[in-house]
């Protein structure tokens, strides 16, 4: 016996990714059903070979339903969220309304598994944003053999980070360059992004950071070890899938380039490419539609005492978002929930 999965939010870049994800891993499913708002009723999306129609969020009962991946903003998942859990639905929430909670565990099934098995105490957990689950993948083997004291990251990050909005605004701009009487202005973000970089991704806060900034610190910390000090600066860049992040890395203990390698080759959910020479190294375009998350540029960093740099690229959508949520699935199911 399987599980009955529900997908909520079905109609969009990370829930259409998660119907495929649970169809390519063959994850154990009697049941999906595909939900939406009313405003996307009746659209059909795919599962595998098979075309769902959606049904409406608003009138579904969770009652019986093993799982819910939602893919909904923070406000609609505030409403249905809840409604889910109480009717014994567990719900893997890709938003960020419930990461920093501390009765709902936090979850990159590569990093720290056993996490789920706190799930009962809201029937809830996060996926973390996608700028983090990629970094800590490729942290966590290096921590467990070097210890981690500080991480400095730069990101470049795709538009689709932002969603379809995202994904229009550089497209429209990118033809409109070549076409100066049709001008699309900026409206996703805040600043031309067609041939730009904007040093801006989420809102401002006091200590002037963004937002997205803040959540790879915060939730870099709860996911793997809050001693491990983080500062971000985060970008966004006119790529559409594909996040890239250059990391520092300072360690309590010497780790030599070559080992880290050996670490990173050998690590769940990594692919290392990195050799030196024209092209050794991959690049968003490159990742799109994998599961891995590539690193590459594997250097010492002989300016602190114990220091790695690295290139580390994976599809937000994917590692991101739908596949994480899709290995806690998974996990959940060894863990927890043990059917069949
Ligand atoms: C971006 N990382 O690239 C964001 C998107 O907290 O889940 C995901 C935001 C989140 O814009």
């Amino acid at each position: 016996m399987g599980y009955r999965v529900a997908v909520v939010g079905a109609t969009g870049n990370v829930g259409r990714e998660m119907l495929n994800i649970l169809a390519e891993r063959q994850f154990p499913a009697d049941e999906v059903v595909a939900l939406a708002s009313r405003r996307s009723l009746g659209s059909e999306v795919s599962y595998g070979d098979k075309t769902l129609t959606t049904k409406d969020l608003d009138a579904f009962d969770f009652t019986g339903w093993d799982i819910a991946l939602f893919a909904i903003g923070s406000d609609a998942t505030k409403i249905y969220a809840p409604k889910a859990a109480k009717a014994g639905c567990i719900v893997i929430d890709n938003s960020s309304l419930y990461r920093y909670d501390a009765d709902v565990p936090l979850v990159v099934p590569e990093v720290n598994p056993e996490a789920v098995e706190m799930v009962h105490k809201k029937n809830i957990i996060a996926n973390p944003n996608c700028s983090t689950a990629q970094m800590v993948v490729a942290l966590k083997p290096l921590h467990d053999r070097a210890r981690i004291k500080r991480v400095v990251v730069s990101t470049y990050q795709s538009v689709s980070g932002a969603g379809k909005e995202g994904i229009d605004e550089l497209w429209d701009q990118t033809k409109s360059i070549y076409n100066p009487t049709d001008d699309k202005p900026a409206k996703k973000f805040t600043k031309q992004i067609a041939f730009n970089v904007i040093p801006h991704i989420d809102v401002f806060m006091d200590s002037g950071d963004t937002k997205e900034e803040w959540k790879m610190v915060a939730e870099t910390k709860k996911i793997m070890d809050s001693s491990i000090k983080v500062t971000a600066t985060c970008v966004r860049v006119p790529v559409f899938v594909g996040h890239s992040e250059a990391i520092n890395i300072e360690f309590e203990e010497f780790l030599d380039e070559d080992e880290a390698r050996d670490i990173l080759r050998e690590a769940p959910g990594l692919m290392v490419i990195d050799k030196r020479q024209d092209g050794g190294y991959v690049t968003p375009i490159e990742c799109v539609g994998d599961f891995a998350t590539f690193i590459s540029r594997i250097r010492q960093d002989t300016t602190v005492e114990n220091g790695i740099n690295l290139w580390c690229v994976s599809d937000n959508l994917r590692k991101g978002a739908a596949l994480n949520a899709v290995q806690i699935a998974e996990t959940l199911g060894q863990r927890v929930l043990k059917k069949g």
